[in-house]
């Protein structure tokens, strides 16, 4: 753990640069791998040994460090010295793994500085014994100012009288430099032993660098020797150190949760006392957006890191939503069901030997679809609880049915009793499937079917919350305020709303209890957010919650709709901070990754940026430009009709789609989107709108079309609205 915090604080020291590596630097060094952010560079400096093992270090490492080396081959240890300073540069290394004597110990023609034989041509070795010792001492004593932890490699076997170079020379520079890093402490990694015992088809005679398989296993000894220098502790704190490099994660997802539904985002009649230790404990975000205002598209970006219309989900449930003569756009033709080729963040978890689980609700499969095809298990999960086609429960209380709704009952939810409720009965399966699970590392995906209608509370929090409203003196009627021809809700005085917010936050706190009792709580990352923003607009003022400053609610593309309450706790990194840096749920995923020193999905998490640096507090801002949101289709809740928009850092756009219409906000000075900025800034408002069309060209997201059978006189807001 010191280990890990002395890196952060590494991380700190270098704020402009995010892997400790300056440019001026890079320029010096082969790097075949994309950089990690969180995991230890090591720097990997030697002769043409060490070139033939490199690729493969490369691969071995793999999602465990950063590995560099020089571009050149490093050649004898005059050389090395001349070049040591070059190589190192400013950067920050964690580790260097150094050899230097192939070179050193041949033997070459005196007029030239070609190979020679020693005896028919009186050739003279490179670099004499002491030579040797002194260089090697030098070098050493410039690595050490690095801090980094350093690890010799010795020489090879060579084969006799091949290449200039002679077996008594090869074990008196190997017995020499041994001496050196003895009297320097410094780690032995013997690669000499390990060659001499090759068998003779792992060699190419005359050839050291053991190519291929040779270099496959003098790859696999070095890192075996960097893995004992990763940890630094007592073997106790070395054992926790194992665990902590796979801890589990836990991702809750709360359904229709608007962005200030809890205390520590502003709210005052709602109390979430276990939201707001998770946001004192880990990392709250002012600034993130769900990638769909709907429920189904952002859950699909969240298991994919991409946005939802690029695999043609822009809507829920598979369906277009309204259309006929009503509306003037004919809304995008939209897929219900997540491509099973994708690589899920579920699928990526089991790859590196997580249980996966999922429990609540999916909404991931079209409400067409009576099979099983697209349920959980086919992508990714080990075991799924209460996850269906459906967003919906017919009822929170046992057996979660409803006349009204019999296809929306909840499945393998059967094992109840008259009064359970749906909320706590989930959290109870969570609790079991954790401590089932609580030796190995585990991945539950949680996403819970509340706060989202039908508004059912549990009735003993519903009594509290009808006191509380009396005791503040707030009238329990719902106020209004219009938002185009809608109508928000004006204040968050609903008690059965209050308590299904309570009852889920109570509910979140017993998982988080269950992770202390267990002794896990230090070994689980805790990811909190919504699906898209609050329920909070409609034809009157009967939504059930408030968001008020934001504008509208949820499937708008204002705030209202897609800012959501996102937190992050990650043990071992101090937490308690607000980032106000724009995110988005495409993030979770390569972000999850980061965390636990995965290697990064780049082609299947094409719109995630890991979220670490910023956590980290190594990088301010996220290398990207904006955030995308594509909504092609009209909803009963909402009176703009199809929309897009685009977050570019202190500004928004949104863009009407029936009309072409666009507005220009400053989120900094304005969150509730009421001063358009168009005509003040119309370079910027014509840099955005070209960036937003851009973009849904380049992901291929589907489109709405002029409707030929459109009738204005029956517009679908006006017998409604007006
Ligand atoms: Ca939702």
């Amino acid at each position: 753990m010191r280990y890990f915090i002395l890196l952060l604080l590494s991380l700190h020291l270098c704020a402009n640069d995010p892997f400790h590596i300056p440019k001026q630097d890079q320029k010096n060094l082969r790097i075949e791998q994309e950089l990690d952010l969180s995991l230890p560079n090591i720097l990997i400096i030697g002769d043409s040994i060490s070139i033939g093992y490199h690729k493969d270090l490369v691969t071995l490492m793999s999602g465990k460090a950063n590995i560099f080396r020089p571009k050149t081959n490093c050649g004898d240890s005059n050389k090395g010295l001349q070049q040591i300073d070059k190589w190192l540069g400013k950067s920050k290394w964690d580790i260097i793994h150094f050899n230097f004597g192939l070179h050193d110990l041949c033997y070459r023609h005196p007029d030239a500085k070609v190979y020679g034989n020693r005896d028919k041509i009186n050739g003279t070795i490179s670099v004499s014994l002491d030579q040797y010792k002194k260089n090697l001492q030098l070098i050493i004593n410039r690595l050490k100012k690095t801090n980094a932890k350093l690890i010799w490699g010795s020489t090879t076997f060579v084969p006799e009288a091949e290449a200039g170079r002679f077996q008594k020379d090869n074990i008196r520079y190997n017995v020499a430099a041994s001496e050196v890093m003895l009297e320097n402490d410094i780690l032995i990694n013997d690669l000499f032993t390990t060659s001499k015992n090759f068998p003779e088809k792992l060699t190419n005679k005359g050839d050291v660098h053991f190519k291929p398989k040779g270099s496959q296993k003098l790859a696999i000894q070095v890192v075996n020797t960097i893995k004992t220098l990763l940890p630094t502790q007592s073997n106790k704190v070395q054992a926790s150190q194992k665990k902590f490099s796979s801890p589990n994660v836990i991702l809750f997802l709360v359904d229709d949760l608007g962005w200030n539904d809890i205390a520590c985002y502003g709210s005052s009649f709602y109390e979430t006392p276990n939201l707001d230790q998770l946001a004192k404990d880990g990392f709250l975000f002012t600034d993130a957006y769900a990638a769909n205002p709907v429920c189904s598209p952002t859950r699909a970006s969240i298991l994919l890191g991409k946005y939802p219309s690029r695999v043609g989900l822009s809507n829920h449930s598979g369906s277009s939503g309204p259309k006929g003569p009503s509306h003037k756009l004919i809304p995008a033709k939209v897929k219900g069901n997540m491509p099973l080729e994708d690589i899920t963040l579920a699928e990526a978890l089991k790859e590196a030997n997580y249980t996966t689980a999922h429990i609540g609700k999916w909404h991931l499969q079209a409400h067409y679809d009576t099979s099983q095809d697209h349920f959980p298990d086919k992508h990714g999960f080990d075991i799924n609880i209460a996850g269906h086609r459906m967003g919906q429960p017919g009822s929170f209380y046992f057996p979660y049915k409803s006349k009204q709704h019999p296809s929306t009952n909840v499945p393998n939810m059967s094992d109840g009793k008259d009064g359970d409720y749906l909320t706590d009965q989930l959290t109870n399966k969570a609790i079991d499937f954790i401590k089932d699970h609580k030796d190995k590392p585990f991945f539950l995906n949680f996403w819970y079917y509340t706060v989202h209608t039908p508004i059912i509370p549990r009735q003993d929090l519903k009594k509290k919350y009808e006191q509380k409203a009396k005791m503040l003196g707030l009238d329990l009627k719902a106020t209004g305020t219009p938002v185009l021809k809608s109508v928000s809700r004006s204040t968050q005085n609903n008690p059965s709303y209050a308590a299904m917010v309570e009852a889920m936050d109570e509910n979140i706190g017993r998982v988080l209890s269950t992770l202390k009792e267990l002794n896990i709580e230090d070994e689980t990352i805790i990811i909190f957010c919504s699906d898209n923003g609050g329920l909070s607009t409609g034809t009157g003022p009967n939504a059930p919650t408030s968001l008020l400053p934001l504008k509208a609610g949820k499937a708008w593309v204002y705030e209202g709709g897609i800012r959501i309450p996102f937190i992050i706790k990650w043990p071992g990194n101090p937490g308690g901070k607000s980032l106000s840096t724009p995110v988005c749920t495409t993030d979770i995923y390569p972000t999850i990754l980061n965390m636990l020193k995965l290697p990064l999905k780049p082609k299947q998490h094409v719109d995630g940026v890991s979220l670490t640096s910023i956590m980290t507090g190594s990088t301010k801002e996220l290398k990207r430009e904006a955030i995308y949101i594509h909504y092609p289709h009209y909803h009963h809740i909402n009176s703009m009709g199809p929309a897009g928009a685009i977050r570019m850092g202190d500004y928004k756009l949104v863009e009407y789609y029936e009309t072409g219409e666009v507005e220009l906000y400053n989120l900094h000075e304005d969150i509730g989107e009421m001063t358009n900025l168009v005509s003040e800034q119309p370079e910027r408002s014509a840099k955005m709108l070209k960036k937003l069309e851009e973009w849904r060209k380049e992901s291929n997201s589907p489109k709405p079309e002029l409707n030929p059978n459109y009738e204005t006189i029956k517009d679908y807001r006006k017998p409604k609205f007006l």
